[in-house]
């Protein structure tokens, strides 16, 4: 039997996948075809067995277990999600924010919020950020705020992603590429401009990457990621799992009933918290619309 190598898939394009098999060397590898009735997909991230043939190319013979799994961008066994936004072009959308922190943290992790382009923010719009910022810490999230054009930010942000995987998702055009270029002080990936019309980005990543930060694996790596502008819950997704993902209603258990969905249930403890201004008002209307959301949907399937 041929010779076997370890080696993490860090992108995959057109039928082939790229494989790091060490700091210094990168493989192009084809999957067995067998593979493909054990995994319907490989993903970047993935941890392979790779074979080499004699032209110097790879095939992917194996995919280890996935300790974590993202399904929008696809990405797995990472070990730290940060949600990028922008404070403005694109303007900040709390809905979507929401949707996305739920469904990170039912890919495995607790995500960190990253508000980018802070250079935009004039004064007079300071208080609402940190109403903002109050909200999600008070939520029991970790926020930080940054500008790709401010390298005191970029600084902090490195010290944030030290060690493992850190993937950087979000809609389409709110600096991802640009956060990951300044980390990385060159010109890495590429970036695009925010159309002023529209206000939105222009899809210009169109596949996940995964990138060393520095130049030891200690130092962590980076997946730049493609942008979004819409994101729904996938269908097996059941109403009654959108309140565990709000990390503040634990703060208040004891409502009557197991397993609220903290609306118009009698003696809910959340519903109170909120009235007594210990959650967030503005978040938890937002939860019910999404709770809404999947309710009427789960109707609509039966
Ligand atoms: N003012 C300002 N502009 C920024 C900042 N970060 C990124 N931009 C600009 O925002 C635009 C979009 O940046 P990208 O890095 O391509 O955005 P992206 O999130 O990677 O977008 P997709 O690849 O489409 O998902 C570019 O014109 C950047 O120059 C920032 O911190 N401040
Ligand atoms: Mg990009
Ligand atoms: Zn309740």
């Amino acid at each position: 039997m041929t010779e076997r190598y370890s080696g993490t898939v860090i992108s995959g394009f057109g039928g082939f996948y790229q494989v790091r098999r060490s700091m210094e060397q990168v493989v192009e590898c084809k999957p067995r075809g067998r593979l493909k009735k054990t995994h319907d997909k490989i993903y970047p991230g993935d941890e392979v067995e790779i074979s080499l043939l004699e032209d110097g190319r790879g095939m992917i013979e194996s995919i280890g277990p996935r300790r974590t799994a993202l399904r929008r961008p696809n990405i797995v066994n990472f070990d730290r999600i940060l949600i990028v936004l922008a404070w403005t072009l694109p303007d900040y959308d709390l809905l979507l924010l929401d949707r996305m922190l739920v469904l990170a943290r039912q890919g495995g992790v607790q995500p960190i919020i990253c508000f980018n382009k802070m250079d935009l923010l004039p004064p007079e719009q300071e208080p609402e950020f940190r109403a903002i910022q109050e909200c999600y810490q008070q939520a029991g999230y970790q926020l930080l705020a940054v500008s790709a054009q401010q390298p005191e930010s970029i600084r902090a942000l490195r010290q944030e992603l030290r060690g493992g995987l850190s993937v950087l998702a979000g809609p389409s055009g709110v600096g991802k590429s640009s956060l990951i270029n300044a980390l990385l002080g060159r010109e890495q990936v590429e970036i695009g401009a925010v159309s002023d019309r529209l206000r939105r980005g222009k899809h210009t990543t169109r596949y996940a990457t995964i990138m060393p930060l520095g130049k030891t694996e200690e130092e962590g790596f980076i997946a730049d990621t493609p942008g979004f502008f819409i994101l729904d819950f996938p269908d097996e997704f059941q109403p009654e799992a959108l309140p565990l993902h709000y990390p503040e209603f634990a703060l208040y258990p004891g409502c009557r009933f197991d397993g609220c969905l903290h609306r118009r249930e009698p003696d809910c403890m959340v519903k109170q918290a909120v009235e007594e201004e210990k959650i967030d008002r503005q978040r938890y209307e937002r939860y019910l619309r999404l709770l809404e959301e999947l309710q009427t949907r789960e109707v609509k399937y039966r």
